[in-house]
């Protein structure tokens, strides 16, 4: 099967599906469509063919057959692989772990808005700035870091809930904004950041984001140019 991803260093939702199927070794092809919305690019000419909403990620498999939205594929890959526990064994770790997919899916808007993900590049000096007047930023990470702290209180860690699963991988792009933006967190949630970006399947895609060496200049409200 393929993956469809965007640029690895801005794309935080493929990074959720990519690093969710190198973590748990499932064997994918990976295809890169650069954002580059022009008329006559290859996102344009490619993603409609593969994507009914014309984002990525997308999962394709070799009959065609398409799964498309982030929790979908997660949902998707733990059906065709019961042998992994991409979702936690325990059903109240699962309820959980589900619960905080969904909360990063449609919530933390404040966090998302002014902190994109921007892989190789730290903004320190930015994200100081907006921790001292944004009152919805500082209310986003402290969600944040009260659920994971609950979770990993729970689970005694080094995962929200012992090993990597589904929700750390929805969480490794949160974890590049805190550490690119320098966003205060407690200890316990400062302590899993560092576990999610020294996962070798973060690792790994962090690296090949610092290769890319691309500028959307969309997705770059802190930059003029490389
Ligand atoms: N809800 C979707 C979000 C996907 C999404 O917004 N992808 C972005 C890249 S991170 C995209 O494809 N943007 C292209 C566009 O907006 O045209 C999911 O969970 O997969």
């Amino acid at each position: 099967m393929k993956l469809y991803i965007g640029n690895k260093n801005y794309s935080s939702w493929s990074m959720r599906s990519g690093v969710l199927l190198a973590a748990f070794g499932i064997s994918f092809d990976e295809v890169k469509l650069r954002f580059d919305f022009t008329p006559d690019s290859e996102w344009t000419r490619v993603i409609a063919g593969v994507s009914p909403t014309r984002r990525v990620p997308v999962l394709v498999e070799d009959d065609g057959f398409s799964v498309w939205e982030t929790l979908a594929i997660a949902e998707y890959l733990a059906d065709r692989h019961p042998e992994h526990a991409i979702w936690p064994r325990d059903v109240r770790a699962r309820a959980r772990a589900r619960s905080l997919c969904a909360e990063m899916h449609a919530g933390f808007p404040r966090l998302r808005n002014v902190c994109p993900m921007n892989i190789e590049v730290f903004f320190p000096d930015v994200g100081a700035k907006l921790w001292a007047e944004d009152a919805a930023l500082r209310a986003d990470v402290a969600r944040l870091d009260a659920a994971w702290s609950e979770a990993l209180q729970g689970s005694g860690g080094p995962f929200l809930f012992g090993a990597f699963g589904a929700v750390d991988a929805y969480f490794a792009p949160v974890a590049v904004r805190l550490s690119r933006f320098g966003l205060p967190v407690s200890e316990r949630a400062a302590a899993y950041r560092d576990a999610l970006l020294a996962h070798p399947a973060v690792e790994d895609w962090i690296a090949d984001a610092m290769r890319e060496q691309t500028f959307v200049a969309e997705d770059e409200p802190y930059r003029q140019a490389r």
